[in-house]
């Protein structure tokens, strides 16, 4: 059966500044954490890092002109704050002027431009004052927004504060599994709070100098289910991992409260990284963190099938990425056990549940807000294949297909979807896995910095042609 997107719903590509743009040391750019991170030893595949990737700093405008002929309606990129204030610093005229090309590049190709202002690339020196475990870092990231504010905001009406916050708070600061590396409950539970106050007094500084922006912010949300429904240990599994990473994020920014559940769980983990985290929400910050959003970006990779007990058959899929020993995420982990349900698995490992982003839009309509909702990632890494120079990757062409098609029954449910972003534009540094796991939908020989649109890019150009799956 076909299925049609509305007229006005947008069809877009996502890239992050440190995955895509190289030139890492150039022109007044100086060390994030993940220049850093990506130095210590086992901690990115192959000893892999950022300072080339694509290239994109110096070829953006013929990914620019690429994007155009694929159709692409808007292109979701992210800025460096190393480049654009080096250290943390003074502003950097030739960084700010890198992104003012681009945005230029883009409205010159009729590519709306979505800009997003953290995609985890911190300086590392704000890092060696304490990162987002202190509260200064909210004070010198909205400086950051201003400046890129100043520097675009005539060209540019659409603003992400961050990209999933739970990556730069529990993945990076207690698994230690991104940059900068920390394992503590602590520091996870203090930067989840700072980066949402960083958030929230982004918007609320932009909204003041134009209310005509649209502001959101974007995060990677899941579908937890219980592997037995009827076990209280498997219900209890699936409701700690929707807390832990769904409404840790979900209720401060839509509802004004972390959910106490979820506090209590981890008080029983780590009684004293609680009290300083309850210490650190200061009178007036929810407040900060809740005002109202012109738009929330979903970005949905796969669900999680858990259970309370070790499940009897192993999950075939292994994410564990790097050869250093990284902790969990969950600060409360004990007891949350993954289990095997049979689906498709892309090369990440990770399970293929288009239909868990139906389930989830229409959750976050219904238990949360009426806010306009746009898919700001969704995609795939399969090992493809170069033959005859060409990519044949129809799994990746029927990932998107599914999953479009999944945002078409939300919208058929009535939830108000505005838009979909296919992750990533082009095969890029996959952080931990470093250049090991391709998204794109353009294949880049990083040896030539050659181009290859893959068959699910112009599969994907003809499903924006269509506006239809
Ligand atoms: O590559 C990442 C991206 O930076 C953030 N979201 C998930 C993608 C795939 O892992």
């Amino acid at each position: 059966m076909t299925r049609s997107l509305p007229d006005d719903f947008l069809f877009g590509a996502a890239t992050a500044a440190y995955q895509i743009e190289g030139a890492a040391f150039e022109e007044g750019r100086t060390a994030s954490i993940w220049d850093a991170f990506a130095r210590v030893p086992g901690a990115v595949i192959a000893g892999d890092n950022g300072d080339v990737a694509c290239d994109h700093y110096h070829r953006y405008a013929d990914d620019v002109a690429l994007m155009k002929d694929l159709g692409i309606q808007s292109y979701r990129f992210s800025t460096s704050w190393s480049r654009v204030r080096p250290d943390g610093g003074d502003v950097n005229a030739a960084g700010v002027d890198f992104y003012s090309r681009l945005v230029d590049e883009l409205l010159d190709a009729e590519i709306l431009p979505w800009l997003t202002l953290y995609h985890w690339d911190m300086p590392q020196a704000l890092e060696e004052r304490g990162g987002w475990t202190s509260r200064d870092t909210v004070d010198r990231f909205v400086e950051y927004a201003l400046t890129m504010h100043d520097a675009l905001g005539d060209r540019v009406d659409i603003w992400t504060t961050l990209n999933e916050p739970w990556c730069s708070s529990f993945l990076s600061y207690t698994a230690g599994a991104h940059a900068p590396g920390r394992q503590s409950v602590h520091d996870g539970l203090l930067a989840s709070h700072h980066l949402l106050l960083a958030h929230g007094r982004t918007i609320s500084e932009l909204r003041a100098r134009d209310p005509e922006l649209d502001l959101g912010i974007t995060l990677n949300l899941t579908v937890a289910e219980p592997a037995d429904p009827s076990d209280a240990a498997d219900r209890d599994a699936a409701r700690r991992i929707d807390g832990q990473f769904n409404r840790w994020f979900l209720d401060p920014i839509l509802r004004g409260s972390f959910p106490q559940d979820i506090v209590e769980d981890i008080r029983r983990v780590d009684a004293p990284a609680v009290d300083a985290f309850v210490a650190a929400v200061r009178p007036g910050d929810l407040d900060t963190i809740s005002q109202p959003l012109d738009f929330l970006g979903v970005n949905y990779y796969h669900g999680e099938f858990v259970g309370g007990r070790p499940a009897e058959t192993a999950p075939a899929g292994d994410q564990a990425a790097t050869g250093r020993a990284v902790g969990s995420p969950f600060p409360s982990h004990e007891g949350i056990h993954w289990h095997e349900r049979g689906l498709e698995r892309t090369g990440m490992g990770w399970e293929v549940q288009p239909e868990g982003l139906t389930r989830l839009l229409t959750r976050v309509a219904d238990e949360y807000s009426a806010v306009p909702l746009f898919v700001t990632e969704n995609g795939a890494a399969y090992d493809d294949e170069v033959v005859d120079g060409s990519i044949d990757d129809a799994e990746r062409a029927a990932y998107v297909r599914a999953h479009v098609a999944a945002v078409a029954d939300a919208i058929d449910q009535g939830v108000d979807v505005r838009g979909y972003f296919y992750w990533s534009l082009l095969d890029n540094f996959e952080w931990a896995w470093g250049y090991d796991k391709r998204f794109g939908i353009v294949h880049v020989d990083y040896e030539t910095q050659t181009r290859t649109v893959k068959r699910s890019g112009a599969e994907y150009a003809g499903i924006i042609a269509d506006r239809a799956v």
